[in-house]
């Protein structure tokens, strides 16, 4: 990528993190394909069946503490600390991957799988052992409020100021391994290009948002993000 955009915002989804080992969402054998979003992913499932709910991400926040960042990752962090303009990155996904391979300009707009939220109080606490349904909050003292700090239909993503802040000014605008089903986020990119800036995905296969992008090239993660930003 040749060095001549000011304020560049990357896009990441779950296709980013398959190659370290993570499941995706919506593809074949994707997380959706194995529980119902109705059951695990709202609100309304956590007020219905909270330890099904907390079951389920306790499983996820295991599943995530071995894996390693792949080359993509690490190839965004060297962009970020090498570029000599400014690059923020958006991700989606819950896990430590990111901030693992040195990335430091970075919003989880999904939150994170090693926090904790009190829906009682709001407080942040690390999860760092399995959640029980009747485990009070380190904070307020309460139970039955603890849960993953993680973004669920219906609720709202984190940080969308700073986020439209960003997409109304840079010139350059990278999507990297999401599908484009889920919005805020598949909004982005048409929030970016209407702030004139160039579009480009870098996915497996062409996203619902394809017409969007100028620019697509279609690979693994591990291949085409480190060849299209180095
Ligand atoms: C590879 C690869 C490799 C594979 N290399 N690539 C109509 C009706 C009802 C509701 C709505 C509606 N329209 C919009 C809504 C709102 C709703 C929504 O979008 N629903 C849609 C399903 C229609 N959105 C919300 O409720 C959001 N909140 C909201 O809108 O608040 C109001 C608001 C309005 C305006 C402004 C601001 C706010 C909240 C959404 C929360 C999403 N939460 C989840 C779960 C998080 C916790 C958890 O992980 O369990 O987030 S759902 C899930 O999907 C997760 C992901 O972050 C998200 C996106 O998935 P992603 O990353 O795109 O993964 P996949 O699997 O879909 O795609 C992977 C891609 O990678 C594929 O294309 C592969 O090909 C590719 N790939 N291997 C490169 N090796």
């Amino acid at each position: 990528m040749a060095h001549r955009y000011e304020r560049i915002v990357i896009l990441t989804g779950a296709g980013l993190s398959a190659e370290s080992g993570l499941s995706t969402f919506r593809d074949k054998d994707g997380i959706w394909s194995k529980v119902r979003i109705e059951d695990v992913a709202t609100p309304e499932a956590f007020a219905r069946d909270p330890q099904g709910v907390l079951d389920f991400y306790n499983g996820r926040r295991n599943n995530s503490r071995g894996v390693e960042p792949n080359a993509a990752h690490a190839a965004l962090a060297r962009l970020e600390a090498d570029y000599p303009g400014e690059v923020l990155t958006v991700t989606q996904n819950i896990d430590p991957l990111h901030e693992r391979a040195g990335t430091t300009n970075l919003i989880h707009m999904h939150g994170e799988i090693l926090k904790t939220l009190c829906h009682h109080c709001g407080a942040r606490g690390p999860y760092d052992r399995d959640l029980m349904v009747h485990e009070a909050c380190g904070h307020c003292g309460r139970e039955g409020g603890l849960r993953p700090d993680v973004v669920w239909f219906g609720e709202m993503p984190y940080e969308m100021e700073r986020i439209y802040a960003a997409l109304g000014v840079c010139d350059l605008f990278i999507s990297i391994g999401t599908s484009g089903n889920v919005y805020p986020a598949a909004g982005f990119v048409a929030e970016a290009r209407g702030a004139g800036a160039r579009t480009v995905e870098l996915n497996l296969e062409p996203s619902e948002g394809i017409s969007h992008f100028d620019e697509a090239i279609h690979g693994k993660a591990t291949e085409v993000v480190p060849a299209y930003v180095e």
